[in-house]
């Protein structure tokens, strides 16, 4: 039997949305602790949810009963991992988790299923804790830097925090062996026309957004060596053959001095492959960046724009001017790169004068391709705190998320609906004014009228 079974609790073909989109991605977390751990000399196996269906898992669950199972968490599978726990204890299994949502939950994951939980990273936690495990059960786990468990009292210890790695490029990259790559692979090129590997080239987020989790690498920010990360996309390149990779960094262009090495390191092996990735604004308003991307093949830039109000960007902490949004997506067109826009409605304090700035600004700016979300406080964040005092929990915990959580007084998520309407509509009739006023006509009346209904629903708010 393997020291250690990971998994995680995303279902795709459970999820309609996701059906639709088809776009999976590897669990990378998963898979860099498979290497590390493997290297350590474990025997470690990954049973990817991602294309199973739920009796499968409970089969393998059932095939070697009494082992260790490290399961990933993240904000959307809360129901799906406790399922996953429940199923595990079925057959005897210790169970631990690990990922951005038990870190955020500890207590909550121990009383739902879990025996451990890994708070942070979890290469080196996991290289200690399984041999503690081994010997001295779950309940005796003191000592086992971070980690949170139940002692035999039944009392919650926090261990203390564990040193980040300090030294990213010291870790092997991601076990994609063990898992069923070509499969992502050829889902994206089935439904997209192009196969897609992600990869990272950092760890971690130093600016303060203050609705964003930094649950697992806190607030530091650890590169990789350009060459490893070079070598990583060659081997990806050889062994999956993808049309494009996805950097999935926090904030690609964080670093200009490693892009550019990054990029003159790729050309000279020649390298070029398409890609996507996020970044900052703030962070893409030199010439050079755009020119550097567009060399490496980005053929589309997302920015988390979020508003187009000042006012609140600025209470979100965020760190950019709306004008260095506009002017970061001026740059990516020049340089025939995509923009992609994360935009979000409702964040605390927004008015409709400041939803007006953001319509204006969508208009301004013209992305190839725009989001929206409503603000969803995630736990431990500095957004959430703000708004806790106005937060109406659901009575089910381990069946609903983040996402859901209300904000007494907040306008309705219907009034947010028409938002989307009128904005969309407002951003088509703007593009269409010169080429087909008629049409620009109409649409500008279907965003009057969705503006008309978001302000008639205006008193409607979340109880
Ligand atoms: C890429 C990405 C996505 C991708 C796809 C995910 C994928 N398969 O790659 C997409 C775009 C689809 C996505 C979507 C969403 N994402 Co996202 N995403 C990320 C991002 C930027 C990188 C993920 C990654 O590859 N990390 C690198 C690996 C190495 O880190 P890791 O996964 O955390 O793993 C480490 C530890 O967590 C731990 N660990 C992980 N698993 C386990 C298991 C065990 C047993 C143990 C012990 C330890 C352990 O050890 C690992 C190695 O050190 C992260 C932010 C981040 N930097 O991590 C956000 C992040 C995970 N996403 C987040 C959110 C909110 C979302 C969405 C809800 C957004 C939305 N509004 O729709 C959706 C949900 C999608 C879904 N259905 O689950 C939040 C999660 C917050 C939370 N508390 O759970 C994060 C943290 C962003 C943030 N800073 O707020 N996301
Ligand atoms: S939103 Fe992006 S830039 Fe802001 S803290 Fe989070 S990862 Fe960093």
């Amino acid at each position: 039997m393997a020291d250690l079974l990971l998994t995680h609790g995303y279902f795709l073909f459970e999820d309609e949305k996701e059906r639709e989109i088809m776009k999976p991605y590897a669990p990378l977390g998963l898979l860099y602790i498979s290497a590390y751990l493997k290297r350590a000399g474990f025997d470690v196996e990954t049973f990817d949810t991602t294309f199973a269906d739920r009796d499968a898992l409970v089969g393998r669950l059932a095939a070697t009963p009494g082992g260790v199972v490290g399961v990933y968490t993240n904000l959307m599978t809360r129901a799906n991992v406790l399922w996953v726990a429940e199923q595990a204890h079925r057959f005897g299994w210790t169970v631990v988790f690990g990922g951005p949502e038990s870190a955020n939950y500890p207590e909550d994951y121990l009383a739902g299923g879990a025996d451990v939980v890994v708070v942070g990273e979890g290469e080196a936690t996991l290289e200690a804790l399984l041999p503690a495990l081994r010997d001295r059960g779950p309940h005796r786990l003191h000592g086992v830097a971070g980690i949170v468990f139940r002692d035999e009292a039944g009392v919650l210890v926090y261990n203390e925090a564990r040193d980040k790695i300090a030294d990213i490029d010291s870790l092997p990259w991601p076990d994609r062996e063990a898992i069923d790559m070509d499969r992502y692979v050829d889902t994206w090129r089935t439904h997209h026309g192009m196969g897609s590997v992600n990869l990272i080239t950092a760890r971690g987020c130093p600016y303060k957004c203050n609705w964003c989790s930094h649950a697992v690498f806190g607030y530091s920010h650890r590169r990789r060596d350009h060459v490893d990360c070079a070598d990583e996309v060659e081997q990806i390149v050889e062994r999956y053959r993808p049309e494009q990779v996805w950097y999935a960094d926090d904030v690609f262009t964080i670093s200009h001095k490693w892009l550019f090495e990054y990029t003159q390191e790729m050309k000279r092996r020649g390298l070029r492959i398409p890609f996507e990735t996020i970044s900052r604004a703030d962070r893409m308003q030199k010439e050079e960046v755009l020119a550097q991307l567009a060399e490496l093949g980005c053929y589309r830039i997302w920015i988390g724009s979020e508003s187009g109000s000042q006012r609140i960007l600025d209470a979100m902490q965020r760190g950019v001017k709306v004008e260095q949004v506009q002017h970061a997506a001026k740059l990516a067109k020049r340089y025939g790169i995509e923009v992609g826009m994360f935009l979000m409605w409702g964040y605390e304090g927004e008015e409709l004068s400041d939803m007006e700035a953001t319509v204006e600004h969508v208009k301004e700016t013209n992305p190839d391709i725009f989001f929206t979300t409503v603000s969803y406080p995630i736990k431990n964040t500095g957004y959430y705190e703000k708004v806790k005092p106005r937060l109406i929990f659901s009575s089910d915990w381990a069946n609903s998320s983040d996402r859901e959580l209300r904000v007494a007084g907040r306008h309705s998520r219907q009034y947010y609906k028409h938002a989307d309407s009128w904005l969309i509509n407002e951003v088509a009739a703007h593009r269409l004014r010169d080429t087909d006023p008629a049409e620009a006509a109409a649409k500008s009346a279907a965003a009057a009228q969705a503006r008309a209904t978001m302000l008639a629903c205006a008193d409607e708010v979340e109880l």
